[in-house]
């Protein structure tokens, strides 16, 4: 049987990077898969969270992809840390993976940056938890976008030295979903950093818990240039911003960047970014609304994950009899 795990983080409000490059992909897999959507708080705090703004974070995250589309009935959605069998096996796959892998995660050296002496282990070991969330569900497919790809390779390497070491074929590889163009959103403050929850300034982003009054304040802020829009894609080389906004319009609209760039073209952008904000109010403001519904009720919520949560045991907890039966846990 065919098995899709995603995870995200609730590191912040979710916004239209991670809306338009990721949740409204889940929302259509729904339609072909079994799902398993995890709110990945145990990732988060590999770098500090305060705690009550987690606790808030993750009944966001929750509502968000709940008002987006994704159905806590039909799939199981939960987070990860309700489900101690991700801990679990993440050790034990700390003692399979090897060294010189994670040496080799170019996320890690982004993240820690200068600073990576004072990183947390967690922060280096992420990329086995990441395995260990895939595995121990036996799931077989993983969308991941371009900054994933290399996790999803070590979970692939990780899953088969488990197997290899022990003698038991218990995981399959997983593979990599692809859902179509991938879109990557920048800040819209510089074009050339992507869209970030944890972007200190909010005027980066567009949240998914922005009002449409927000949406037009952050996209008249919005940094461009003082030409009007070219008639090409190529044209839009050497202007980032302008690239990000033309992209962000596509993505609203469902069409390709090359008719997004046609319908604009030598559009000045008072005007163009009016249009954006009509068209990004359409599809975020039935979002907003939804998620102000829900997050209104935060027993609601919590009882949805709670659910998810013990439906995501019910996976795991044969894989991780079967693992501990191989490895030689319990006499
Ligand atoms: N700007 C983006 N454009 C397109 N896709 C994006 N994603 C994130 N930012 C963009 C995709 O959203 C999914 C969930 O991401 P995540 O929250 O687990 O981690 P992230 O990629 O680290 O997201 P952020 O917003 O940048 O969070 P912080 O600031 O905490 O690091 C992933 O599929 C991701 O590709």
């Amino acid at each position: 049987m065919k098995l899709v795990f995603s995870g995200i983080q609730p590191t912040g409000n979710l916004h239209i990077g991670n809306y338009l490059g990721a949740v409204r992909n889940w929302v259509a897999l729904q339609e072909k898969f079994k799902c398993i959507f995890c709110i990945v708080d145990m990732h988060a705090i590999t770098v500090w969270q305060d705690p009550s703004m987690l606790v808030e974070n993750t009944r966001e995250v929750a509502a968000a992809l709940i008002a987006s589309g994704i159905d806590p009935k039909t799939q199981i959605l939960f987070n990860q840390s309700r489900n101690p069998d991700h801990a679990n096996l993440s050790w034990i796959l700390n003692c399979v993976a090897r060294l010189g892998w994670l040496n080799r995660m170019t996320q890690f050296k982004e993240k820690a940056g200068k600073n990576r002496e004072n990183a947390s282990v967690g922060l280096y070991t992420y990329p086995n938890l990441m395995a260990a969330d895939i595995l121990v569900y036996q799931a077989t497919h993983v969308p991941v976008g371009e900054d994933q790809k290399q996790h999803l390779e070590l979970a692939r390497d990780i899953a088969q030295k488990f197997n290899s070491d022990y003698g038991a074929d218990i995981f399959p590889l997983p593979e990599p979903l692809i859902t179509g163009a991938a879109t990557r959103v920048m800040s819209l403050r510089d074009g050339a950093s992507k869209m970030s929850k944890s972007d200190p300034s909010d005027l980066s982003r567009i949240n998914l818990s922005d009002g449409a009054d927000a949406v037009a304040q952050k996209i008249r802020k919005a940094k461009t240039d003082p030409n009007p829009l070219p008639d090409s894609i190529e044209a839009l080389s050497g202007r980032p911003e302008a690239d990000n906004l033309i992209s962000i319009y596509a993505a609203f609209a469902g069409i390709s960047r090359e008719d997004s760039i046609s319908i604009n073209s030598g559009k000045q952008f008072s005007n163009f970014k009016r249009d954006l904000t009509d068209l990004a109010v359409s599809v975020l403001e039935p979002i907003n609304n939804e998620m102000r519904k829900l997050l209104s009720e935060p027993e609601y919520i919590d009882g949805i994950l709670a659910n998810g949560g013990e439906r995501a045991v019910d996976v795991s907890r044969p894989v991780m009899g079967k693992v501990f039966q191989a490895v030689g846990f319990r006499s």
